[in-house]
């Protein structure tokens, strides 16, 4: 155990079989099967979690409504003050949680703290939220009327998160339905169940402390089959979910059918325009990390570099001589810049993948393949490739979830645009360059048609204070910081007469 991780799983309180459906601290034996997670770093098996049937289902619901009835009764500033607690104690565990992620997942450990971080950022941000929940005031046409919004939790907020983000995505969902008064029910991926539970253990303690109810925090286990249950239940009026276009548009329509609301954060494909006034250092650098970050794993992940023609050798040189460096191995080992593949499967679509676009008519710049030999024995060590190709392929307009970047030429920044937008998704984009006409047109109404846009920066990464999500099949969700809240609400109008008299709007008579 060279990296301490048996350490790690206890004092995080997870065991070799773990019941998995909770609320709150409580588990809740289904009876069913279990799901065996493996490691992509050594292929171990980390730990088994039983599946979360729909009797268990039940029962977590249940405690869900018990939960919401007196949580919506807090005052906010003081659910924010507990989910302050989750922060710290989110703190504490950052070393063990981030060494769990890295191990369960496969990112980088250094990643696996930034994920940690993310958590601990969205629930100081939440805190603060928490004194902030503001509705506005309006005049109102009629005398002695006054008129104003204010802002109510909805209820049960359905969570099912991916398994490239196993624990902040919830926390950026769960911390804001917090404050917001409203009560939470998660599905980790299937993928990364144990990193679920470790979360669930972290904050259902802080609630427990308090004495407050169970069911303000639920974990339900299993595939999209578990999830339908949550889509379809229209006790639940937000589901919030992460995850591939496909499994949006299931539970979209599901939901939708019920006039529930969802919450889409889905695949993107996302591009870095690369300009002749680029600052060369940054957009490699930029580049490099968006495109092999978290083995390109990403929503956020660079997938397409729009190159002007006059720097396009340059970058695919310089590239290349970058990736020739990249140490490939054990995401705990930090020598190491990429880890593994989730599984093996992702492992068959990146080769597909490179299948597809090599007959497609992409020319190879840095070979792909996958690793095999002394420490590369869970089979899902894949190197970094790049391919030349063209916008129009089929396989550069659809996501692959894997370390693979396509190169392309443009001679206007028009064009740079209109290839940038040329995709189906529109998660994030950026722009390298010093001239502040090509910025300002990239950013402008007629420039990226993206949810994330920057400037001089790669893009992934982006900070919890922005509202975080993109267009077109990417879903259109928004969550994290600005405003993302107010998805987690409802709005209600209130006009209130304090004259004796009861005058009609729009000057309507009615007299009898
Ligand atoms: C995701 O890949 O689902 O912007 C989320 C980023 C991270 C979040 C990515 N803050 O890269």
């Amino acid at each position: 155990d060279q990296f301490g991780i048996q350490e790690s799983l206890k004092r995080l309180g997870l065991k070799s079989e773990n019941l998995g459906t909770s609320t709150g601290i409580n588990w809740i034996d289904s009876g069913e099967s279990s799901i065996s997670s493996f490691s992509p770093a050594d292929g171990a098996l980390i730990g088994k979690v039983q599946l979360t049937n729909q009797q268990a289902y039940e029962e977590v619901m249940t405690k869900a409504q018990v939960g919401f009835e007196s949580w919506r009764q807090v005052p906010a500033p003081q659910r924010g003050e507990i989910v302050r607690e989750i922060g710290n104690a989110l703190r504490e565990k950052k070393a063990d949680l981030g060494k769990l992620v890295s191990y369960e997942m496969g990112k980088s450990y250094q990643e696996g703290l930034g994920e940690v971080q993310e958590m601990i950022d969205i629930c100081d941000f939440a805190v603060g939220l928490s004194r902030q929940l503001y509705g506005l005031t309006m005049h109102s046409e009629r005398p002695g009327h006054r008129m104003y919004e204010q802002w109510h939790p909805l209820g049960i907020i359905g969570i099912i998160s991916a398994f490239n983000f196993p624990v902040a995505v919830w926390s950026w969902n769960a911390a804001l339905a917090w404050v917001c008064g409203d009560v939470c029910v998660w599905k980790p991926s299937e993928k990364a169940p144990l990193s679920g539970i470790a979360c669930q253990l972290i904050a259902g303690e802080i609630f427990e402390k308090h004495s407050m109810p169970e069911g303000i925090c639920s974990l339900i286990i299993g595939d999209y089959k578990v999830g339908g249950l949550m889509s379809h239940d229209s006790r639940i009026p937000l589901v919030s979910a992460t995850g591939s276009t496909r499994m949006g548009k299931l539970v979209g329509q599901a939901v939708g059918s019920r006039l529930g609301r969802s919450l889409l954060e889905l695949g993107g494909n996302n591009a870095i325009i690369i300009t002749a006034n680029a600052d060369m250092d940054m957009a490699i650098r930029g580049a490099l990390f968006g495109a092999v970050g978290t083995a390109g794993q990403r929503c956020t992940s660079t997938r397409r570099l729009i190159i002007h023609e006059n720097v396009y050798e340059e970058v695919k040189s310089r590239l290349a001589s970058a990736y020739s460096k990249l140490v490939i191995g054990n995401p705990l080992d930090e020598k190491n810049h990429v880890g593994p593949l989730i599984d093996k499967d992702a492992v068959n679509m990146y080769l597909a993948a490179i299948e597809k676009v090599e007959k497609e008519g992409g020319k190879v710049v840095v070979n792909g393949g996958v690793l095999t030999g002394d420490g590369f024995e869970s089979g899902c060590y894949v190197k970094p490739a790049i391919y030349e190709a063209e916008n129009h392929f089929e396989i550069v307009q659809h996501e692959t979830f894997a370390p693979i970047l396509y190169l392309m030429k443009y001679s206007s920044i028009e064009e740079a645009i209109a290839m940038q937008n040329g995709v189906p998704q529109g998660l994030s984009s950026a722009i390298m360059t010093t001239n502040m006409r090509e910025a300002e047109a990239f950013l402008s109404v007629a420039g990226s048609d993206c949810g994330i846009a920057n400037v001089n920066i790669g893009t992934s990464g982006a900070e919890i204070g922005g509202a975080f999500g993109g267009e077109k099949e990417t879903g259109g969700g928004r969550e994290s910081g600005s405003d993302a809240w107010k998805a987690y609400m409802r709005r209600q109008t209130n006009t209130i007469n304090y004259s004796s008299t009861l005058p009609l709007a729009q000057g309507i008579k009615f007299d009898i």
